[in-house]
């Protein structure tokens, strides 16, 4: 038998052997993130597995898909969730990003600690926003919903299968292998061809509608490996001739722990696809949709040590417009070093991170017995906190992969009313809840900070 995690692992595997076949920098990337992972242990030793065990690094990936339709969105969460894989958190892109990206979204991952260590594969999942008048006109809806309504992302034997491994929590051998072929295939690049008025149509709005609407599947956008130091990764890729973007999104490089989630990309490349032309015949064209995408992953901050990095985001943007001549990676760097705890100890006294806690019960021999706060409790060697990492994705960050891949930044009209879409339309649209990760992450922690405490001989919470 083949059990969800197995599922989730084996797929995670094949679309990264399929997408490395379709984009061959992929692999690149790949090789290139081995190698400064490598590097990195040999350099630090156990101390570059505080964030994950090197097999798990290894392994890990993000991918991104985008969907057109509700119905669409709710087979895709039928899929992950044979792999035991839930939505977690809900993402708006239509107010982060500068350019037109009419989506939003959530992504599908494991939940539970031990999941997560097993294989931790997740899929950042966009969806488009047709009823944003901002973006589409009424009779672009019209001619859009008609586009969608005809074309099968996933066919009824795939969407059978996975509810059966959902249902059962596993498949036996041959239908596992079925299953995870026909998954894999639903995400393929189509050599249908694209009808080239329409997608041009869309892209006068926004690449990213044009991607997901101007064709008649849906494929893999970017499949991101784990990496343990990001700066390296990037010279490396540079020095390979590979073009990057600009920047690393999210926090700075600085001398305190790594938090949340620092990401960068190489441009999208250019792709022959077969389009159709407007008298029928088939010419074979170019397009940029699909691009590289690498990451680092920290600690899972809490909502005030999130709330302390959007201020030191802030507080960057204003000195860089303030100064055209500051780089603002040096910026960020020194706003970080004034403004952010550079300690993991002071992060969980302040309650600005995530952490799993154990009771180190020897401390008390000779008599003692432990302090009542947990900062004293941590300082006296009581209890040892251990990183969680953060599992989900940031806005902003998606937002600027998303543009710095578009050369277009489309249209927009922002004298009208947008379309309102939350957390519970999306949890309404996928017949799933979608699950808060704060809410994830504090029970995680919660639990092992009682539990800590119920071994020291203390009252499960403090107060
Ligand atoms: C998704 C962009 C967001 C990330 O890592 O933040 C994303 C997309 O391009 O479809 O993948
Ligand atoms: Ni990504």
């Amino acid at each position: 038998m083949v059990t969800q995690w197995q599922l989730r692992s084996a797929f995670a595997q094949r679309l990264s052997d399929m997408y490395g076949r379709e984009v061959p920098a992929y692999t690149t990337l790949v090789d290139v993130s081995r190698e400064v992972n490598a590097a990195v242990i040999a350099d630090l030793g156990p101390a570059a597995e505080r964030l994950g065990s090197l097999r798990r690094v290894t392994a890990e990936r993000h991918g991104a898909i985008r969907v057109g339709t509700p119905a669409e969105m709710a087979q895709v969460g039928r899929i992950f969730g044979a792999m035991g894989m839930y939505p977690v958190g809900f993402y708006d892109l239509r107010e982060a990003s500068e350019s037109a990206v009419p989506v939003v979204s959530t992504a599908f991952r494991p939940v539970d600690a031990d999941e997560l260590a097993r294989n931790p594969f997740r899929v950042f999942t966009s969806l488009l926003t047709p009823t944003d008048r901002r973006f589409f006109t009424a009779d672009l809806q019209d001619q859009l919903d008609g586009f969608l309504a005809d074309r099968e992302l996933f066919g009824p034997e795939l969407l059978s299968l996975a509810d059966r491994a959902e249902a059962d929590g596993e498949l036996d051998d041959a239908t596992a292998e079925r299953f995870l072929a026909l998954a894999v295939e639903a995400f393929e690049l189509s050599p249908e061809p694209v009808d080239r008025a329409w997608y041009e149509t869309l892209e006068r709005v926004s690449a990213v509608a044009a991607d997901i609407g101007g064709v008649a599947s849906t494929h893999i956008n970017h499949l991101t490996p784990r990496v343990l130091d990001i700066d390296a990764l990037y010279r490396a890729m540079t020095a390979r001739g590979i073009a990057m973007i600009d920047a690393i999104q999210g926090p700075p490089r600085w001398s305190g722990p790594d938090v949340l989630l620092r990401q960068t990309s190489f441009r999208a490349l250019a792709e022959e696809r077969p389009l159709r032309e407007a008298d029928g015949s088939v010419t074979t064209g170019a397009l940029r949709v699909r691009f590289g995408e690498v990451e680092a992953r920290g600690i899972a901050l809490t909502e005030s040590g999130r709330a302390r990095y959007e201020e030191l985001l802030e507080a960057t943007d204003r000195r860089v417009a303030d100064d055209p001549q500051a780089v603002a990676a040096e910026v960020a760097r020194d706003v970080w070093e004034h403004g952010f705890p550079t300690s993991e100890t002071v992060l969980a006294a302040d309650g600005l991170a995530y952490f799993d806690f154990h009771a180190v019960p020897t401390t008390g021999t000779g008599g003692g017995t432990p302090p009542a706060g947990l900062a004293a409790q941590l300082e006296q060697g009581w209890v040892r906190a251990e990183p969680i990492v953060y599992e989900d994705f940031l806005p902003r960050s998606a937002a600027g992969i998303f543009q710095s891949n578009l050369t277009d930044a489309g249209t927009r009209d922002l004298d009208r009313e947008g379309a309102a879409y939350d957390s519970a339309w999306m949890s309404g649209v996928l017949g799933r809840e979608v699950l808060d990760p704060y809410q994830l992450y504090a029970a995680r922690s919660d639990a092992s900070l009682a539990a800590a405490r119920s071994s020291l001989g203390l009252a499960p919470t403090a107060d």
